[in-house]
């Protein structure tokens, strides 16, 4: 038997497989909460046949996939055949600890090397993949074998999404190549069929980009027919077929095919002859064998893509629901078999009862043919165990002590310093940028280290020589990736930089900056690559009101919420520049901290990190740096003036209004007992530990307060959403007022606004005189 028939085996294996699969789990959804399984069925036989040719033919060991998220049973049923994915887990596909409804590279056991679900997200990461391999291959830091193809199966309606557009552009921009996009291009989205002519749009769009594009429409019956007396008139009616009436005859079958051809043909003897020399159940094999479920067309296809590494965009002409009762019905996303259509399938693909989940049951191959045919896919696509090693952090570079200095402008300060060295960590930085480069302070670090580029490009100005205070020479040896304005793949290529230690074996410390406000702008990349464990640092700066003149547009509110309710990131706001420096180090640390299945330590696993700084200069304290203040500073929190034994009021701050706590605290003390002021320099962690240990033992915060008797009250302040700081009156159940942001600011003097949103000194005193009545606060009437 010829290696199409065998591929052709275990297609119709892996349908039946993630067919069965489904099945199981509707019955498992149905009995607990009567929840049908959506969106699986149609999307997965879809994408069974170019799963089928990749997986068993085309892949190398080399090569990474991102697979369309509904493509999941297709693809857990292939990862079962090559011994990579256990029985159990399939039977328990969407059932609690069983495979996941959507490839997940931390949730699954399987090679997922991308995990999908919001679609759009994974086809980007793959180009940003490609880049970072580039990258990586750039530096030489060690031997690498040949490069891999960066690919991502994707649905037709899913290029809808805009950040795919984002990442093309951005492709082109740095010669992308070695990347693969394989459109599904069955014509179906969730709700409906896609507009006529998308391929032609896409193909278009794709070779203004420099992409090759190879449209898959026809599949060798097809083309062998069109050969035929009358071929081409078969041709000339399948070209111009509606999408919605293809799906329509496709969903009847062979007699409805025939009823419409007879009718549109019966002026062409040759073309009637044609249809009518074949059986209905033939002709619907011909009406249906597409480019996408061709399979000598499919491997044929990315065999010759492998002879370039020009970026390629497949367009696979597929049904979807594909060699199911619910194919090409345009309600089909989240359609089901019935059992009575589950026992046809299994009848008409020889399964005996009992036998489902066995490999090789009901096939015409040899088994033993089919079985040296995975061997080899197995041998070819074994991979080298990545163990990259991690990088020393060394301490922090001094920086000169100055009276008045920002988190930021501290922030580019280091990492110049950190680029003088000649340290491993500096040459395993690398930082990126959405067009913010400079105005994030990054511009110091570019000027020593470069910016990178596959080809050298030089700065005219300074061959010009025109003064600038910033180099902007390109080079492969550049360690700044200088991209365009989109957020989207800022975040997108900071989770392909921060898989790098497992995706090529060499280790990564990446560091984006980006202006805070445009967090939101880039929110679903960002939980994307912490859902998949990418590892970087992202400094937002500036942030806040405390941006003052920019105006409400530019003064993030809810990204210290964003910090702390983002799962895999650490978010951190510091007040002071040797805050900064104990959390940067940290940082370089926490990143490549390996990750745990079951950690005992709530943070053993480490995860990516957020530093919220502001561009506002203040007032430095003199102090040195004790280990055990940057151990309190790491878990969140310390006193700045340790409250007296019975305090009236504690003051809780963070980030840039610390000095506005200090001057009311200052104040306060006149008039009020015992008066603390805590400095929170991340609720994000403090409150992670408290809710970890869940009473098991006495975390950071708790013993903080546990000295502040329950009759004290506490005022807290940030510049951002109150809630941030909110929960902190429940440890111990103290009355607590919550100064913060929680309306759109506008353009005006940091005063003028500080005191508007009422997180000012008279503002805190104001709340700390409603929390602890007493005599009047002196200072608070003269302000
Ligand atoms: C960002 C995002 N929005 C919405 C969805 C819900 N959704 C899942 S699949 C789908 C339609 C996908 O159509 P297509 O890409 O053509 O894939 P097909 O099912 O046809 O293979 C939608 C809207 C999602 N998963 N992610
Ligand atoms: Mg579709």
């Amino acid at each position: 038997m010829g290696k199409t028939d065998l591929l052709r085996d275990l297609e119709s294996k892996v349908l039946w497989l993630s067919t069965w699969m489904i099945h199981n789990a509707n019955h498992l959804r149905e009995n607990v909460d009567g929840l049908k399984v959506g969106g699986h069925q149609a999307s997965s036989a879809s994408m069974v046949s170019i799963l089928t040719a990749l997986y068993f033919d085309a892949l190398q060991a080399q090569d990474r996939i991102a697979v369309k998220p509904h493509a999941s049973p297709a693809f857990h049923a292939i990862q079962y055949l090559l011994g990579k994915q256990s029985l159990d887990k399939l039977q328990d596909f969407r059932a609690f600890g069983g495979a996941q409804s959507y490839p997940s590279r931390t949730k699954d056991v399987d090679d997922v090397d991308f995990s999908t679900g919001s679609v759009g997200l994974g086809v980007a990461q793959t180009l940003f993949a490609a880049l970072a391999q580039d990258y990586v291959r750039a530096k030489n830091f060690s031997s690498m074998g040949e490069a891999g193809r960066m690919i991502a199966l994707s649905g037709d309606a899913e290029m809808d999404e805009g950040n795919i557009f984002e990442a093309l552009l951005e492709g082109w921009k740095h010669g992308v190549r070695n990347v693969w996009w394989v459109i599904d291009y069955n014509r179906q989205s969730l709700d409906a069929v896609v507009r006529e002519g998308l391929w032609s749009r896409l193909e278009a769009i794709f070779r203004d980009f420099g992409w090759d594009v190879v449209i898959l429409k026809h599949g060798t019956l097809q083309q062998a027919a069109f050969k035929e007396p009358g071929g081409g008139t078969l041709r000339q009616w399948i070209e111009t077929c509606p999408n919605q009436l293809y799906s329509a005859l496709t969903y009847q079958g062979g007699a409805a095919w025939r009823g419409r051809l007879s009718n549109d043909f019966r002026d062409d003897a040759d073309a009637l002859s044609l249809i009518t020399r074949r059986s209905d159940a033939d002709l619907a094999k011909l009406m249906a064998n597409l480019g996408g479920h061709d399979l000598d067309l499919l491997t044929q296809a990315f065999h010759n893509a492998r002879q370039s590494s020009n970026p390629t965009c497949f367009i696979a002409y597929t049904i979807k629901g594909w060699g199911l009762p619910l194919a090409g019905h345009k309600d089909n996303h989240a359609g089901l078999l019935t059992a009575a259509q589950i026992e046809g399938l299994r009848q008409s693909l020889n399964i005996r009862s009992g036998h489902e989940w066995d490999q090789f049951e009901g096939l015409a191959s040899d088994s033993s043919a089919l079985q040296d045919l995975i061997a080899r896919a197995k041998t070819r696509l074994q991979r080298p165990l990545h163990k990259a090693a991690s990088v020393p952090v060394p301490a922090m570079p001094d920086l000169p002590r100055a009276a008045l200095a920002s988190t930021q402008q501290a922030f580019g300060q280091l990492l110049n310093e950190i680029a003088r060295s000649d340290s491993e960590l500096a040459r395993r930085i690398i930082t990126a940028s959405p067009d913010v480069t400079v105005s994030t302070n990054l511009g110091p670090w570019v000027n020593r280290r470069g910016l990178y580029a596959r080809q050298t490009i030089s700065d005219t100005f300074k061959a010009e020589r025109i003064p600038s205070t910033y180099a902007w020479e390109f080079s492969p040896k550049g360690q700044h990736f200088e991209l365009g304005i989109s957020e989207m793949n800022l975040f997108t290529l900071l989770s392909a930089l921060g898989l790098s230690h497992d995706l090529f074996g060499e280790r990564l410390i990446p560091i984006g900056t980006l202006y805070d406000p445009f967090i939101s702008r880039a929110l679903d990349a960002l939980n994307y690559a912490c859902y998949q464990e990418a590892r970087f640092i992202a400094v937002a700066t500036p942030s806040g009101l405390t941006l003052a003149p920019e105006g409400g547009a530019h003064q993030s509110i809810a990204t210290p919420l964003i910090g702390m309710s983002q799962s895999g990131l650490a978010a951190f706001e510091p007040a002071f520049v040797d805050e900064l420096a104990v959390m940067m180090r940290f940082a370089f640390e926490y990143v490549q901290r390996k990750p745990q299945k079951e950690a005992a330590d709530w943070d053993a696993s480490g995860g990516s990190v957020y530093l919220r700084l502001t561009t506002r200069s203040i007032e430095q304290p003199m102090r040195t740096m004790s280990d055990e203040l940057a151990r309190d500073i790491i878990k969140g929190a310390y006193w700045m003036r340790k409250p007296g034994p019975n305090p009236d009021v504690v003051i809780v701050a963070m980030g840039a209004v610390v000095p506005e706590a200090i001057e009311a605290v200052g104040m306060l003390a006149e008039d009020r007992r015992d008066v603390g002021l805590l400095v929170v320099t991340s609720a994000d962690r403090l409150y992670g530990e408290w809710t970890a240990a869940q009473g098991r033992y006495e975390t950071h915060v708790e013993s903080l307060l546990k000295q502040v008797p329950h009759t004290s009250a506490f005022v807290s302040v940030l510049d951002g959403h109150p809630a941030t700081l909110g929960w902190l009156g429940s440890i111990y159940g103290h009355r607590m007022r919550t100064l913060g942001v929680d309306h759109f600011g506008q353009s005006g003097s940091l005063p003028d606004l500080y005191r508007h949103h009422g997180i000012d000194a008279a503002a805190i005193m104001q709340a700390a005189q409603a929390l602890a009545p007493g005599r009047p606060l002196r200072h608070l009437r003269l302000a």
